[in-house]
């Protein structure tokens, strides 16, 4: 697809943000692709359970994080916090040299919470890994590829999709301890709750990001800033984005049956430590996959209005600088590639 640019793009962002408004602001269908593209974000639009639309706009390729330094890019305003880790939280877990991968490329959107679960993982396992932002109205970063969504890995020339089928090959691959515990107990608590966050959390996500004006503009100021954006996108996008999202989330919250916002988000996290039984993780001492999991979506709405808010109201904060401390910092990479 065409880049669009100048008054085209204001126009059809303009177009888009009408026609969502018009056919049901969750369908998106009918529209002018262009200006639709520019107002989807962040949205999991499901019915029974199954994912069809999800946007999080992103971060442009300005990689600028190495290993071990605390500006991780990676995580963008999110988890450059120092948190205070206490002395029983263990760092990042190992994984054999002759295990790991040579070459991994993730396509993003930097603030898409499937791909910063898949990044949860990797700074986790530090498994080095370049970053390429894909442009949410072009895509043409992944025009190569059959698939037409974010998260895609590339490792050592292999398209893995899919964040938990990413994450499930991977784990296999390097032979993590929480993979081998999975296959042991497929109906285990690990699998139920990395279950619980594509099915529930991320639905509770995007009503409260975008809840008020003040709010949807706040999270648009972060997706265009940190995504991969032309200057006139950026503009638009931020505007007619946090616009249509106001609206859009208003009626996610129908189809999610979430009356209260806050609420939900207040109510997940809360069903999380309890969850998490007066353990440090629900892997017990060190993180599992649904700690990775949970930990990935809520990085990148952790510093927004909804995330202080979920913090200062609920019990997560303790597990969530416990995270920040486990998970550590990005294993992210300077990209080579365009
Ligand atoms: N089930 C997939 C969902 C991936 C997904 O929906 N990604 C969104 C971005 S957050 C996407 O690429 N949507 C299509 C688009 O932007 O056009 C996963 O877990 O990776």
């Amino acid at each position: 697809m065409r880049r669009v640019g100048g008054l085209v793009a204001l126009r059809r962002a303009a177009e888009g943000v009408a026609t969502s408004f018009k056919g049901g602001a969750t369908s998106f269908k009918g529209g002018d692709v262009v200006g639709n593209r520019l107002v989807q974000a962040t949205l999991y639009s499901t019915s029974n359970n199954t994912f069809t639309r999800h946007h999080w706009f992103a971060n442009g390729n300005k990689l600028v994080d190495q290993p071990a330094t605390h500006t991780v890019a990676g995580t963008m305003l999110f988890s450059v916090a120092a948190s205070a880790v206490s002395d029983d939280v263990h760092a990042k877990e190992p994984v054999q040299p002759k295990l790991r991968p040579n070459d991994v490329v993730l396509y993003q959107y930097e603030a898409c919470p499937f791909c910063n679960k898949v990044k949860a993982f990797l700074d986790y396992y530090d498994i080095p890994y370049k970053v390429v932002e894909v442009n949410p109205i072009s895509k043409k970063e992944i025009k190569w590829s059959d698939y037409n969504k974010v998260p895609i890995l590339m490792v050592d020339g292999e398209q893995m999709v899919d964040s938990s089928e990413i994450i499930d090959e991977l784990s296999k691959r390097i032979g993590s301890r929480v993979q081998a515990d999975n296959l042991l107990d497929e109906a285990g608590e690990e699998n139920k709750w990395r279950g619980w966050v594509d099915n529930h959390l991320v639905h509770v996500l995007s009503p409260n990001i975008y809840r008020s004006t003040s709010e949807a503009l706040e999270s648009f100021d972060y997706i265009t800033s940190h995504g991969n954006f032309s200057f006139t996108e950026r503009i638009v996008a931020k505007y007619a984005g946090a616009a249509a999202m106001y609206f859009v989330s208003k009626k996610l919250k129908k189809r999610h049956n979430i009356t209260d916002e806050r609420a939900a988000l207040y109510g997940a996290a809360e069903t999380w430590v309890d969850a998490l039984k007066g353990r440090n993780f629900l892997g017990g001492s060190k993180p599992n996959l649904a700690d990775l999991a949970v930990f990935g979506v809520l990085r990148p709405i952790r510093h927004l209005q909804s995330g202080k808010d979920m913090v200062e109201h609920t019990r997560i904060g303790d597990w969530y600088s416990q995270m920040e401390g486990a998970v550590g910092a990005s294993s992210r990479v300077e990209a080579q590639v365009a």
